[in-house]
């Protein structure tokens, strides 16, 4: 069982890269779009505490803390993130597609839902291949709403596949309201009559997530079958780097989420001890940002090479 300590070093590692890289984006050194998890980063650090390093994970555009919870390394990641020709995947995955096969992770995805049939396919494969690996995919309460994500729910229950459905309902896709684009807002009734179990948990809590993750993956590997997870958190942020999140909601309720975020809700708990370990993660991540931008950009023939035609 992780310690709080444990979750607060993975919590504030993502705050910091977050921060690192909206500098960075703000100077015109990463380019694209950045989608930040600001208020929710105790999902990602709770939910990778309860799978192992060969587990499968797919998740989406905010996924990065995922991705660094599940153990992969910080340089490679940053580098990547960057562009580089020494990143996790040469420079030509970038932020939506990071990916590493040794550490089970099936892709961070722009395309919304786009890595949900992923997971289902891997968990599949584990099943036909009696292997005891689970697979997880991280979405957002929008994603609910895709046809074809509709059918990987189905597929999952029907042949009892080892998945979790983790969604994190952070009350908004992009700017519109839950409300706005569910005729039923009960994210788990509507996942529970495909025959899915479901369950829900404070997403705001990462051991409340950690608890509730490590159940589904326990059912999962006992071939129980599937478990969907709504775990309620909030961006206090912007949907991304363009939008300053207020033009759809009220600065109140940003507030009110603001007070309830995890990171300032385990600095209560640890008291001093939080300090040096914020304070090494920073240090850590802003070398980790100034080694990359030193590192090479792809040479232009490698656009050719680990392509299948
Ligand atoms: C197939 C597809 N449709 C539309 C978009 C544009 N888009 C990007 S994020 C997003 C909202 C997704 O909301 P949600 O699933 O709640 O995830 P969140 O961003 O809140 O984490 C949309 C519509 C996209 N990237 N892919
Ligand atoms: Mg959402």
């Amino acid at each position: 069982m992780p310690q709080a300590e444990d979750f607060y070093r993975q919590m504030v590692r993502l705050r910091a890269v977050e921060n690192e890289l909206t500098k960075l984006s703000q100077a015109g050194q990463l380019r694209g779009s950045l989608h930040l998890c600001q208020g929710q980063e105790a999902v990602p650090a709770g939910a990778c505490a309860a799978l192992r390093q060969d587990d499968y994970l797919t998740c989406t555009y905010r996924g990065h803390g995922y991705v660094l919870a599940k153990g992969l390394d910080l340089d490679l990641v940053i580098r990547e993130i960057l562009g580089k020709a020494t990143g996790l995947c040469h420079g030509k995955g970038g932020k939506m597609h990071l990916f590493d096969q040794e550490f089970g992770l099936l892709g961070t995805n722009g395309i919304v839902g786009g890595g949900v049939g992923t997971a289902v396919g891997a968990a599949l494969a584990s099943w036909l291949d009696g292997k005891d690996q689970v697979a997880m995919t991280v979405f957002g309460d929008g994603t609910i709403n895709q046809g074809h994500v509709n059918e990987c729910f189905n597929m999952a229950a029907l042949y009892k596949l080892p998945v979790i459905f983790l969604c994190e309902n952070n009350l908004y896709a992009e700017m519109t309201p839950l409300e706005r684009s569910h005729g039923n807002t009960d994210l788990c009734a509507r996942v529970a009559s495909f025959g899915i179990k479901t369950d829900k948990c404070d997403g705001n809590d990462p051991f409340l997530v950690y608890e509730t993750v490590s159940r589904a993956v326990e059912r999962a590997r006992k071939s129980e079958g599937p478990t969907f997870i709504e775990a309620l958190t909030y961006r206090t942020t912007g949907h991304y780097q363009a939008d300053a999140g207020t033009a759809y909601r009220t600065a109140e309720e940003v507030a009110i989420w603001r007070d309830k975020s995890p990171i300032a809700k385990l600095e209560k708990v640890l008291g001093k001890a939080a300090e040096p370990i914020a304070a090494e993660e920073e240090e850590r991540v802003a070398l980790a940002v100034q080694s990359a931008l030193k590192e090479p950009d792809p040479d232009l023939s490698a656009a050719l090479t680990e392509v299948f035609a």
